[in-house]
C-alpha cells in the first residue's frame, strides 16, 4: 500500500506541474482588431502583447473591425475591408497556430463592422445594408437580417437573439430571433449606441463613442432604463466601438487611446488602463478567448485511469 501512494504522489504532482505549465503556455487571450495596422494583436489578461499568437490581415484595406471567436474557441472571424475585390470580407483564422482558414466576402456592403456567433458556430456580419449569416463550412445566406440602412456597430448573441447597435441616433439596439432573421425588431430607439455586451444574468452593457468623450452604460435586462458606469473614457475625437464582458470584467477598446478595463468595486465601476494608449495603435474592437483545454484534459483523464488500473491491480 505505501509503494502506491508513493505511485500516486508522483502522479499527482506531474499532474499539478504539466497544469502550471500548460496555464503558463495557454492562458486566457485578448485579441484587440488594429485597424491602421491590418492586425489582430493578442493580448495576455495583465495586458502584455502576445507577437506569436497575433494575426495580419490579407491585403487589407480598411479593418480588422469586428471580432468573433467559435464556441469551441478553436476559430477567430475577423471583418474587413479588402483592397482586392470583392472588398467585404470576413477572415477565419485557426486560433493554435495562426493559419488563414478561409477569406470569405460578404454580399452586403460596406464595412463589416460588428460580428457576432451563435452556440452553433454561425457568424453574423453585420454591414450597411443588414446582417449576413455565415454557416460554419462558409455558406453565406447574404441578407439574412434586415436593417432601414443604419451603419450597424456591433453584434452580440444573448438568449436566442441576435442583438445590434448602430451609430445612428435614431436606432439604439434591435434584434432578430436568431431561428427567424428577417426585418430587425426594435428593442430602444434612443440613446446612439455603438457597442454592446451581455453579462451571464442578462445584464446589458452599451458604449457610445460620443464626439471628444466615451461613455458606458448599464441597463436592466429589459433595456427599460440605463446607469452611466463610465462617462469621458474615449478622450479624443473618436472614442469608444466596442464593450465586451469578460470573467465579471469590462473591456472597451479606445481607438487612438488604448483599451479600458472596467472592474465592478461595492457597487461601483472603476476604469483602469488595460493597454496604453499607442498612436500606431487603433483599438476598434475586443474579443476574448478562453485555450481550448484539449491536450491538458487528455492528459489528466490518462493519468487518473491510469492510476484506476493501479489500483486495480493492487487489489
Ligand atoms: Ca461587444
Ligand atoms: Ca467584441
Amino acid at each position: 500500500m505505501k509503494s502506491f501512494l508513493k505511485v500516486m504522489l508522483v502522479v499527482l504532482s506531474v499532474v499539478g506541474m504539466t497544469a502550471s505549465l500548460a496555464a503558463v503556455a495557454q492562458g486566457d487571450t485578448l485579441y484587440a482588431s488594429s485597424a491602421t495596422t491590418g492586425e489582430v494583436i493578442a493580448f495576455d489578461m495583465a495586458g502584455t502583447p502576445i507577437p506569436s499568437q497575433s494575426f495580419s490581415i490579407p491585403n487589407t484595406d480598411l479593418g480588422p473591425y469586428g471580432l468573433a471567436h467559435s464556441p469551441d474557441n478553436a476559430y477567430l472571424y475577423a471583418g474587413y475591408e479588402s483592397t482586392v475585390a470583392p472588398t467585404d470580407r470576413v477572415a477565419k483564422y485557426d486560433i493554435a497556430n495562426g493559419t488563414l482558414l478561409a477569406d470569405l466576402t460578404t454580399a452586403a456592403s460596406d464595412y463589416p463592422f460588428g460580428l457576432g456567433i451563435d452556440s452553433a458556430g454561425n457568424v453574423y456580419a453585420g454591414t450597411l445594408l443588414g446582417i449576413d449569416k455565415i454557416a460554419p463550412d462558409g455558406t453565406i445566406y447574404a441578407g439574412w437580417g434586415t436593417t432601414s440602412g443604419q451603419y450597424i456597430r456591433d453584434l452580440e448573441v444573448y438568449d436566442g437573439y441576435l442583438y445590434a447597435v448602430t451609430q445612428d441616433g435614431a436606432m439604439g439596439v434591435f434584434k432578430w430571433a436568431l431561428g427567424a432573421g428577417g426585418a430587425a425588431t426594435t428593442v430602444v430607439t434612443t440613446p446612439r449606441c455603438d457597442g454592446i455586451a451581455f453579462g451571464p444574468d442578462g445584464t446589458p452593457y452599451t458604449s457610445h463613442r460620443e464626439t471628444n468623450t466615451g461613455s458606458v452604460r448599464e441597463w436592466t435586462s429589459d433595456f427599460s432604463s440605463f446607469t452611466e458606469i463610465g462617462t469621458n473614457l474615449g478622450r479624443g475625437s473618436v472614442g469608444v466601438a466596442d464593450v465586451d464582458y469578460f470573467d465579471g470584467d469590462l473591456y472597451v477598446p479606445l481607438h487612438k487611446n488604448g483599451i479600458l478595463k472596467g472592474v465592478l468595486n461595492g457597487g461601483t465601476w472603476t476604469w483602469t488602463t488595460f493597454v496604453s494608449p499607442d498612436d500606431n495603435y487603433y483599438y476598434e474592437y475586443v474579443d476574448i478567448v478562453v485555450p481550448e483545454p484539449g491536450t491538458l484534459a487528455l492528459l489528466v483523464t490518462g493519468l487518473i485511469g491510469l492510476l484506476c488500473y493501479a489500483w486495480r491491480k493492487r487489489k
